[in-house]
């Protein structure tokens, strides 16, 4: 502890020396360690009964306080909120410009978390849900928001914890809401910490917290760029569910935006899926609290949809998309029965109903768990993979290779070299051209037992191949032992290894990991990422945002007990950041990627700046650890250039590499800096899926009128289009550049010419070269310089209205 205490004071920023001393001394003595000083003595004091306590936080004294409202309602002055009795309260008025509220702490603290008690005598009237929580040292710079979102719409006390900063001033912000037109505080308390984290822009950076009106305990990123997470029947816990319904939320990180909603379309309590994105880019949800539901979700149009109900009844199953686009679902002993042998079945997209695979028996991936066969088949790694295969990577010690062929089948994979049952270990498949996987931990027993810090790559061949596997990391070991943790495999390739404990507990917060850590495939390395101060443990979430951080949410679900977590916080990645912590310029994807292609397909696409690679990641579904979507998809580009910047790449064409469904593509410049990626819908050239992916809802009824794809019939041909600055023969350029071929719009129109060149620059190599083909010279230095470009000429199109001297251009 000493150590600890010592760290603090050098951590302390300048600022905030003489407020942390103050603090200290007061803590030290013992009696204030919370606060609870002579003057500021409340009849009510915040508990954290239903929610995880600020970590390590201590109830700041208020004595010092100076408050500042942005308005009062007659009788309910902004002292209220600190007078100690719950019974009194500020109000705000009913202003239709939203209300903020102002608090001077006189001293400067590491201020980490805030507890706002609502008016207890209004029901739900004056409640504050939407919010923003911004701080600072000197009432200048203003830091934030920390902390945003939306809290729940009951009465209660809420909380929002954020990453301790040395603070004197906060500020809390609420929008205008037409159904709750003024709000009020009850009392407010603010905690800090009695240390400071170091920063350090290499590790990353964590912040800001999200604060849900749910504990989100699975999640899912949307083809729509925005999130989806889900909890249970209630907000707050999954135990004695009436069935029927989800509550869900939904981030927009565009707009900062969360909303939440009951989902009941679907009859189906969502907690304990299998989730999965399908070959059409539909999300399939099956089992759970409800265990033979199946719901659909399509995020682009926010529609929940029912399906046909599982042939078996599962929860905590897993599932994985296959190299078709059909579903393959196994295990799940946890809901429904456990006498039953949980055995593979397959979802197909085109039909929507279930097929069992009596041949692909769950009995070869059992762990050995104390807590028998309801257990035993929890969280399977599973990995679609070439030929209908999947590669079942654990968490039992045996391996596996399943087929949905036919009837199902399974064979013996082997074993992770010495590796126990690793349940709610992690599994994720971060280069699929090499087939690699790396595995991460877990414990042999699903509750109560000891983490592993056992770590492997396993490469995976031809399907019923046997794997290799070596150790990853040195000695095969992460840093930690972890169980329950989360992972997130980034665009350059590293993954991102999140929280967990120690000895895995369910809804125990002892023996928790809070500094994170990053395998580099590279160097065959783990290493340590920024600390955090915000426990995540069993039932939290990771999923990597479009924009490259990650998010990192929940926890708990255990109704009235102390490891809820209603929030999630933003982790930035080293790559985003310079040594300052400032941002680092990131390059653009600024035209020419398409919403929709197939695998197989080559890629044009311009950029903002120079790039050196590129990768694919598929749309990650995490809950209970396990993510059997994310996968990774290292691309090779290369330049096709006159104009810079543009690009070309070309698909994986095996569909189980390549699996189809939504997929977000990044570029990374020379620094490894990625870009914003850009999701598309990559199917397979099976017209069954095609029609499904295209009309998701079933709602077509006649041919799909879809733009047939153009195939590269052209590759690596030249042509000349004259009159290609405008019409027809702009038009007959960009289906040229479409079929692969290399274009020399000629025009007399200069300007025009090289606009539409520089348009088509990201179909393409194309080039402008202004002529007047009514001249003869300028129809031979047409030719001589075409040939001098593109080394070559294959033809001509001669849509210009004229012909040099009156003949007829002759094909070249
Ligand atoms: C799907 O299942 C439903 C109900 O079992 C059945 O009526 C329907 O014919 C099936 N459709 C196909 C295409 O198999
Ligand atoms: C699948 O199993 C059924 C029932 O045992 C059997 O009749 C059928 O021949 C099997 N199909 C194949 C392709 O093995
Ligand atoms: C939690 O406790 C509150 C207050 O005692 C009670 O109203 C609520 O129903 C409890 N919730 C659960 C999930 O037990
Ligand atoms: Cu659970």
């Amino acid at each position: 502890m000493k150590l600890q205490w010592a760290g603090i004071l050098l951590g302390a920023s300048v600022g905030g020396v003489n407020g942390m001393a103050k603090y200290m001394h007061e803590a030290m003595r013992g009696e204030r360690i919370s606060g609870y000083g002579k003057s500021d003595n409340p009849s009510w004091l915040p508990e954290f009964k239903d929610e995880s306590r600020p970590y390590q936080g201590h109830r700041i004294p208020r004595t010092e306080w100076t408050l500042t409202c942005s308005s009062s309602a007659p009788g309910f002055p902004c002292k209220n909120a600190i007078d100690g009795k719950s019974t009194t309260a500020w109000r705000s008025d009913s202003s239709d410009k939203g209300h903020t509220f102002i608090v001077d702490l006189g001293a400067w603290y590491q201020v980490g978390a805030v507890v706002v008690l609502p008016p207890t005598d209004t029901d739900t009237e004056g409640l504050i849900t939407q919010h923003k929580i911004w701080v600072s040292e000197d009432h200048e710079k203003w830091t934030g928001p920390v902390a945003y979102g939306m809290w729940p719409s009951v009465n209660r006390q809420r909380m929002s914890a954020f990453e301790p900063s040395s603070t004197r001033y906060l500020r809390i912000t609420t929008d205008a809401d037409k159904e709750n037109p003024w709000v009020g505080i009850a009392e407010l308390n603010i905690y800090g910490t009695l240390y400071t984290i170091p920063r350090d822009p290499a590790l990353g950076a964590w912040g800001p917290t999200l604060d849900f009106p749910i504990v989100p305990v699975s999640g899912a990123q949307e083809g729509s760029g925005m999130l989806a997470l889900w909890s249970s029947w209630a907000d707050d816990q999954f135990h004695s569910t009436p069935g029927g319904k989800t509550v869900m939320t939904r981030w927009d990180p565009l707009t900062g935006d969360v909303s939440k909603r009951t989902v009941s379309e679907t009859h189906h309590d969502m907690f304990c899926p299998g989730i999965s994105y399908d070959g059409t880019g539909m999300m399939v949800v099956t089992g759970g609290n409800d265990a033979s539901e199946t719901s659909l979700y399509d995020s682009v149009n926010d529609e929940w949809i029912r399906a046909t109900e599982m042939k078996l009844r599962r929860g905590y199953q897993a599932s994985t998309t296959l190299s078709d686009g059909r579903v393959f679902v196994i295990g799940g002993s946890w809901a429904g029965a456990s006498n039953v042998d949980k055995d593979a079945e397959v979802y197909d997209p085109a039909t929507r109903n279930w097929t069992m695979l009596p041949e692909a028996k769950v009995s070869a991936m059992l762990t050995e768990d104390m807590e028998g066969p309801w257990r035993a088949d929890n969280h399977g790694w599973l990995f679609g993979w070439k030929d209908l295969s999947v590669f079942q990577a654990g968490p039992s010690k045996q391996m596996n290779w399943y087929s949905a062929r036919d009837n199902g089948s399974v064979k013996a994979a082997g074993y992770r070299m010495q590796d126990e049952d690793s349940m709610s270990g992690n599994a994720i498949m971060f280069d699929a051209v090499k087939g690699k996987i790396l595995t991460l931990g877990g414990s042999p027993d699903y509750d109560k037992s000891w983490a592993t810090d056992a770590a492997h790559v396993i490469t995976i061949g031809e399907p019923g191949t046997p794997p290799k596997v070596e150790p990853a990391g040195r000695g095969g070991a992460m840093l930690y032992d972890r169980v329950f943790h989360t992972t997130v495999v980034l665009p350059d390739g590293k993954v991102a290894i999140f929280g967990g404990q120690k000895f895995g507990v369910a809804f125990n917060e002892e023996n928790v990991h809070f500094i994170p850590e990053i395998y580099d495939p590279e160097t065959n390395t783990f290493n340590k990422l920024q600390q955090n101060n915000v426990v995540r443990v069993y039932h939290t979430v990771s999923i990597l945002l479009p924009d490259a951080r990650v998010l990192n949410a929940g926890g708990g679900l255990c109704g009235n007990c102390t490891a809820n977590h209603y929030d999630g916080q933003i982790f930035t990645p080293p790559y985003l950041l310079t040594a300052s912590g400032q941002r680092r310029p990131r390059p653009e994807i600024l035209s020419g990627l398409p919403d929709r292609t197939l695998v197989g397909s080559t890629l044009r696409f311009k950029t903002s700046g120079p790039i050196s690679t590129a990768s694919l990641i598929r749309l990650g579904t995490n809950t209970h650890t396990v993510n059997t979507d994310q996968r990774r998809i290292p691309l090779d580009v290369t330049a096709t250039t006159f104009f810079g910047n543009t690009w070309k790449t070309t698909l994986p064409k095996d569909s189980g590499i390549l699996i189809p469904g939504y997929w977000m593509l990044f570029v990374m410049d020379r620094d490894g800096v990625p870009s914003i990626a850009k999701i598309m819908m990559i199917g397979v050239d099976n017209r069954k899926t095609i029609q499904a992916a295209q009309d998701p809802l079933g709602m077509i009824e006649e041919e799909n009128d879809v733009e047939a794809p153009i195939f590269p019939l052209l590759e690596g041909k030249v042509a000349i289009i004259t009159g290609a600055a405008q019409g027809m023969g702009k038009a007959t350029a960009s289906v040229f550049l479409r079929a692969g071929a290399k274009v020399v719009i000629a025009d007399v129109k200069a300007e025009h010419g090289a606009q539409v060149a520089e348009e088509f620059s990201a179909l393409g190599e194309v080039c402008f070269l202004k002529t007047d083909i009514s001249k003869s010279e300028d129809v031979q230095s047409l030719i001589k310089q075409t040939v001098s470009v593109f080394g070559r000429l294959d033809g001509a199109i001669n849509n210009a209205a004229m012909s040099p001297d009156q003949n007829l251009l002759i094909d070249f």
